[in-house]
C-alpha cells in the first residue's frame, strides 16, 4: 500500500505530520489551546476540571502519535502477536501514567504552574476507569503496562462498559451502590466508527452436503448485533511503544431506529431494538469471585470474544499466510474463563467460514490459547446450563458437543479401566441439569493453563484439575505468579520514597528492573537513610490521615499504627476476622485502667471495599465496620487508642494514596483460598509489613523477604479440609475470646444486634472459614506486632529490607515468563 502513493503526496503528509509537544512552551501551546477550542473554555472561564481536560487532551495527541507509529511498525515487524481477553481493566487513572511513561511530567508540571495551576490538583481531576472488580481485572491492567513497557506487540480486548463498577457510598452504616457515569468526560478513548462487526445470537443451524459431497453448517437467521471498536493507547515506560487496548461497543444492526416503527407513530417501540442492543455492553457485572448464571452475561461473552476473534483473524488475513501458521503469529491468552468462548468460536470460523477439516482446525485453536485460572472455589466456576447455551449459540453447542466427544474417546482409549473418569472429566455436567464447565473447556482448548501463584497453581492441579493431569501429564500445567507494575504502585502512589530509592542507585533504572532494588539492602542499618524513610512513610500517612479527616471527619493520629485491610469484602478473605479482633482489642482496652491504656499501642485500623450488591454477607460485615466505628471513635475513654475507619469507594486511585500510608496490611484469607492476592505486594513495596496465612503470593513474598518480616498466623491450606470436616461432625468449639466478642455484638454494643446475627450465626454453626479456627494465633500476632513496632529501628529495618527484596513482584517479570513459557512471543524494537 506504501509503494501506491505518489512520493509529492508522501513529503506533504509528512511535512505537516504532528510531531507532538516536546518542550514547556510547546506542552502550555497544546493545552490552551485544546482548553480555548476543543473545549471551549477561556481564561475567565477556568477551572481545574477544564485544564485537566486540555492536558489530558495535549497527552491524548502525544500518544496517538506514537500509537500509530507502534501499529505501522509492529505491522511491518510481522511478529507474532499476542491478544490479552478480560472482561475487566481496571485501568484507573489515566494521565499520570501518560506523562511518567512519556517522560514529559516535569515539563508538564511546570508548564501548568505558569498557567497557574497545581499538577496534584489537576491529576486528581480524572475520574478512574474502573471496568473491574478487583484482583482479576487489576492484573490485567498491570500487565498492559508491562507489555507496554517492555516493547511486546501486545493488543488487550475488553468491554466499552457503559457503567462500570458501582460507585459506593455509605449511609447509616450501610453501603448503597450508585451507578458510576464515567464515560461523561472520556479523553482516552478513539471510537472507530469503521471499525464495526456484525455478532449474531439465537437462530438455527441448517446442515447441507455441498457439491464436493462435503457436510457444511449455516448458523442463521439470528438477531443481529454490532460492535464498535473503542480503543485506548497504552504508552509504555521510557518507550516509545504504545499498544493498543480495544473495547467494544454494543448497538443496534439497524441503524439508530426503525424508521418503519417510527413513521407508524410507535415512538417507543421505535428504540427498543435500540435498546436492546445497547444493553449487552452496557454494565459489568459487580460480582468478584462468584458467578451468577445470567443470559446477558452469556451475552456479553460471546458479543466480546466474536468480536475479537473476527478482528484478530481479519489482522492474520492480511498477512496471506496459510492457516497452519496462524498459532506462529497469534497467541491468545484467556483471563479466566470469562472469554472461553472464543474456543468453540475459532474452531467454527475454520470449519465453517474457511473450510478446514475438524483435526487441522481444532490443532490451530488448541495451539493459540492459553488459560489463566484465578480461583479453586466452586462458587466461582463458571457453568451456563445446556438450553440456554443451545437457544443463544446453537452452532456453538454443537461444536462444543463434538469437542467433548473427541475428547473423551481419547479419554476412554487411554484410560479403559476407569470408567467414572469420563463422568468427572466431560464438559458436560450431567444430572438435574445439563451444564458446560467452561473451564474444562478452557483446559481442553488451550496448550497451556496457569495458576496465578506457586501454591495456587500446585492446588488446581491436585484437586480441582487432577483428572486432567492425568490426562494431559504435568506439563501442560504452569505457574506465573502475579506481579503490578512498579511505575504505578511506586513510583506514581509514593513518588518520594522513589526518589529516595533512585537518589541512592544512581537513577530510576529500577523502574524497569525492578529486581535492582536489593541494592538498598546495604542501607537497611544506614541511620540517615532510615531517618528519611520513616519521614516519607509518616508524611504518607499525614496524607491518608488528612483525607479520612475531609471525608469521615475522623481525627487520627499518624503517630499510631496504620492498620489497613482495603479489597474487595468477601467471607473468604475474612474482613469479619479483621473487625472481630477489633472488637477484641475494644473490650480489652476498655478493662484497662487510664494508665494501663495509655502504654498501649494506638492503632487506627482501615477497611476499604466493595461488597457485590448481591451478597448479603458481605453487606453485613461492612456494616459492623461502621458501626464499630461509630462507637469506638466516640468513646472518650478509648481516645487515640484506637480508630476504626471505612473508607468509602475504595478504587485504584484511592490504593494510590492508602498503600503508602500503612504500617501493617492484612491479607488474611482462608488458608488455600486467595489464588495469588496482588496488594500484598503493592504494600510491601511501599514500605509497610504484612500479617497473613500462609496463602497464595503472601507464601512466595516470605520467601523472598524472609520469614522475620511477614507476620504470619493461623491454620495451613492441607489443614483446612480436615478442621471443617471436624466442625461438621464434632461442631464448632468456639474461641473463648471470640465469644466475648459476640456477647458484645449480641448484646446490642454496636446496635440492633439482629442485624449480625447471620455474622456470628455462620462462626457458631459450621465456621466453615476458620474464622474462630484462627482467632486466638491472630489475636496474638497482631499483640506481637504491637510490642515490635514499639521498636521503631527494628520495624524500620524490616520494611526496608522487605523493600529491597520485591523485586520479583514486578508485572514486567510476570509478561516475560508468559512470553517464554506460553506464548513464544518476542518484543519488537520500537
Ligand atoms: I475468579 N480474582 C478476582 O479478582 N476476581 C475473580 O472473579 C476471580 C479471581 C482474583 C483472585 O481472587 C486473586 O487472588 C488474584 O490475585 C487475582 O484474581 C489476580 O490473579
Amino acid at each position: 500500500v506504501e509503494a501506491e502513493i505518489p512520493d509529492s503526496q508522501k513529503a506533504a503528509w509528512k511535512k505537516h505530520s504532528a510531531q507532538g509537544f516536546k518542550t514547556k512552551e510547546e506542552f502550555e501551546n497544546e493545552a490552551v489551546r485544546h482548553i480555548e477550542t476543543t473545549l471551549a473554555r477561556s481564561l475567565y472561564n477556568l477551572d481545574d476540571g477544564a485544564v485537566y481536560g486540555g492536558t489530558a487532551l495535549a497527552f491524548r495527541d502525544r500518544l496517538v502519535i506514537d500509537w500509530n507509529k507502534t501499529q505501522q511498525n509492529q505491522a511491518n515487524a510481522d511478529q507474532k502477536r499476542v491478544y490479552y481477553l478480560s472482561l475487566e481493566f481496571l485501568m484507573g487513572r489515566a494521565l499520570d501514567n501518560a506523562m511518567l511513561n512519556v517522560g514529559l511530567k516535569n515539563v508538564a508540571k511546570e508548564g501548568l504552574a505558569e498557567l497557574g495551576f497545581r499538577m496534584e490538583d489537576i491529576i486528581s481531576q480524572e475520574r478512574d476507569a474502573a471496568l473491574g472488580n478487583g484482583g482479576l481485572g487489576r492484573l490485567a491492567a498491570c500487565f498492559l503496562d508491562s507489555l507496554a513497557s517492555l516493547d511486546y506487540p501486545a493488543w488487550g480486548y475488553g468491554l466499552r462498559y457503559r457503567y462500570g463498577i458501582f460507585k459506593q457510598e455509605i449511609v447509616n452504616g450501610y453501603q448503597v451502590e450508585v451507578p458510576d457515569y464515567w464515560l461523561d468526560f472520556n479523553p482516552w478513548e478513539f471510537p472507530r466508527h469503521d471499525v464495526t462487526v456484525d455478532i449474531q445470537f439465537y437462530g438455527n443451524v441448517r446442515k447441507y452436503t455441498d457439491d464436493d459431497g462435503k457436510q457444511v453448517s449455516v448458523w442463521e437467521n439470528g438477531e443481529i448485533v454490532t460492535a464498535t471498536a473503542f480503543d485506548v493507547p497504552i504508552p509504555g515506560y521510557s518507550t516509545p511503544t504504545t499498544n493498543n487496548l480495544r473495547l467494544w461497543s454494543s448497538k443496534s444492526s439497524s441503524g439508530e431506529f426503525d424508521f418503519q416503527k417510527f413513521n407508524s407513530g410507535q415512538y417507543e417501540g421505535s428504540v427498543n431494538d435500540q435498546q436492546r442492543a445497547e444493553t449487552i455492553s452496557a454494565v459489568l457485572y459487580p460480582n468478584d469471585n462468584l458467578e451468577s448464571g445470567k443470559e446477558l452475561r452469556l451475552k456479553q461473552q460471546y458479543f466480546w470474544c466474536a468480536a475479537s476473534l473476527h478482528d484478530i483473524v481479519r489482522r492474520f488475513k492480511k498477512s496471506k499466510k496459510a492457516w497452519k501458521e496462524f498459532p506462529q503469529n497469534v497467541a491468545i491468552q484467556l483471563n479466566d474463563t470469562h472469554p472461553t468462548l472464543a474456543i468453540p468460536e475459532l474452531q467454527r470460523i475454520l470449519i465453517d467460514e474457511e473450510g478446514l477439516d475438524w483435526d487441522t482446525a481444532w490443532s490451530i485453536v488448541v495451539n493459540t490459547f492459553g488459560y489463566t485460572n484465578h480461583t479453586v472455589m466452586s462458587e466461582a466456576l463458571e457453568k451456563w446450563s445446556v438450553p440456554l447455551v443451545q437457544s443463544l449459540l446453537p452452532r456453538h453447542l454443537q461444536i462444543i458437543y463434538e469437542i467433548n466427544l473427541h475428547f473423551l474417546q481419547y479419554v476412554e482409549r487411554t484410560f479403559p479401566k476407569d470408567r467414572d473418569m469420563l463422568r468427572r472429566v466431560s464438559i458436560i455436567e450431567e444430572g438435574g441439569s445439563k451444564m458446560v464447565r467452561m473451564a474444562f473447556l478452557a483446559i481442553i482448548g488451550s496448550h497451556k493453563v496457569n495458576g496465578v501463584a506457586e501454591l495456587h497453581s500446585d492446588l488446581i492441579k491436585t484437586t480441582i484439575f487432577k483428572d486432567f493431569v492425568k490426562i494431559y501429564g504435568e506439563d501442560k500445567f504452569t505457574n506465573v505468579t502475579n506481579g503490578i507494575t512498579p511505575r504505578r504502585w511506586l513510583h506514581e502512589a509514593n513518588p518520594r520514597l522513589s526518589e529516595l530509592i533512585a537518589s541512592k542507585l544512581g537513577g530510576y533504572e529500577f523502574l524497569k528492573d525492578l529486581t535492582l532494588l536489593h541494592k538498598i539492602e546495604a542501607f537497611a542499618d544506614d541511620k540517615a537513610f532510615r531517618k528519611e524513610f520513616q519521614d516519607i512513610k509518616y508524611a504518607n500517612k499525614v496524607r491518608l490521615a488528612k483525607y479520612i479527616k475531609e471525608v469521615n471527619g475522623v481525627s487520627v493520629n499518624p503517630s499510631s499504627l496504620f492498620d489497613i485491610q482495603v479489597k474487595r469484602i468477601h467471607e473468604y478473605k475474612r474482613q469479619q476476622l479483621n473487625i472481630f479482633g477489633v472488637i477484641h482489642r475494644y473490650l480489652t482496652l476498655k478493662a484497662m485502667s487510664p494508665e494501663e491504656r495509655k502504654k498501649v499501642q494506638p492503632r487506627v485500623s482501615i477497611f476499604g471495599g466493595k461488597a457485590a450488591p448481591g451478597y448479603w454477607m458481605a453487606k453485613c460485615i461492612i456494616h459492623l465496620v461502621n458501626e464499630v466505628g461509630r462507637v469506638v471513635n466516640n468513646d472518650a475513654d478509648i481516645g487515640d487508642a484506637l480508630k476504626v475507619i471505612f473508607i468509602e469507594d475504595y478504587n485504584v486511585s484511592k490504593c494510590e494514596i492508602i498503600a503508602p500510608a500503612s504500617d501493617i496490611s492484612e491479607h488474611i484469607s482462608t488458608a488455600g483460598t486467595e489464588a495469588s492476592g496482588t496488594s500484598n505486594m503493592k504494600f510491601v513495596l511501599n514500605g509497610g509489613l504484612i500479617i497473613g496465612t500462609c496463602d497464595g503470593a503472601n507464601i512466595e513474598i516470605t520467601r523472598e523477604i524472609g520469614e522475620d518480616n511477614i507476620f504470619l498466623f493461623g491454620n495451613l491450606a492441607e489443614d483446612v479440609e480436615e478442621i471443617r470436616h471436624q466442625h461438621t461432625y464434632q461442631g464448632v468449639l468456639l474461641d473463648e475470646s471470640l465469644e466475648k466478642v459476640f456477647d458484645a455484638i449480641h448484646g446490642g454494643m454496636f446496635g440492633n444486634s439482629d442485624e449480625f446475627k447471620a455474622l456470628t450465626n455462620t462462626v457458631i454453626n459450621n465456621d466453615h472459614w476458620l474464622t474462630s479456627a484462627d482467632f486466638a494465633s491472630y489475636i496474638k500476632t497482631q499483640d506481637s506486632i504491637d510490642v515490635v513496632f514499639k521498636n521503631q529501628e527494628e520495624w524500620l529495618r524490616k520494611a526496608i529490607v522487605s523493600v529491597s527484596r520485591m523485586g520479583f513482584f514486578s508485572s514486567d517479570r510476570c509478561i516475560e515468563e508468559y512470553a517464554e513459557a506460553i506464548w513464544n512471543a518476542e518484543p519488537v524494537k520500537p
